[in-house]
């Protein structure tokens, strides 16, 4: 097992972002199958189960920096990409990543007229038709 340096390590950090692009830490089996299928590999079937197997070791369905670490080491390598992919799979996941920040970004909400603005019309207009209907009690006594 080759021992990373920190050039080897800052390397991977960035390749586990790339794939990681919804930002949530740990790398979901949709992202690598998205990404897999980005880059012409076929990720269905039994390929796709046994490099999943592979990665997460501890089973619990995502992919941890560390196990991403320890696989890209144990294949001798430092990276998981080769260096054309890693051009490609960079540029992709920025538009992964732009799009679902677009997705789940909140609207903003602009109420000039919000129900706080209502509900204050309606209590002065509640206000001046019983000052009304006072007026006409009191017009109304001999
Ligand atoms: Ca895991």
């Amino acid at each position: 097992m080759m021992e990373p340096g920190d050039e080897e390590l800052r390397r991977i950090q960035e390749q586990f972002a790339m794939l990681d692009f919804n930002g949530s830490g740990k790398i979901e089996r949709e992202e690598l199958v998205e990404l897999l299928s980005f880059l012409g590999l076929d990720p269905k079937g039994e390929q796709m189960d046994t490099l999943w197997t592979v990665l997460d070791t501890d089973e619990d369905g995502l992919i941890s920096f560390q196990e991403f670490l320890d696989f890209v080491f144990s294949t001798g390598d430092v990276s998981f990409f080769t260096p054309s992919e890693l051009e490609m799979v960079r540029d992709f996941s920025e538009k992964r990543r732009l799009s679902l920040t677009r997705e789940t970004r909140v609207p903003e909400v602009s109420t000039p007229d919000g129900p706080d603005e209502e509900i204050a019309q309606l209590k002065k207009r509640v206000d001046e038709l019983e000052a009304e209907a006072r007026k006409r009690e009191k017009a109304a006594r001999p």
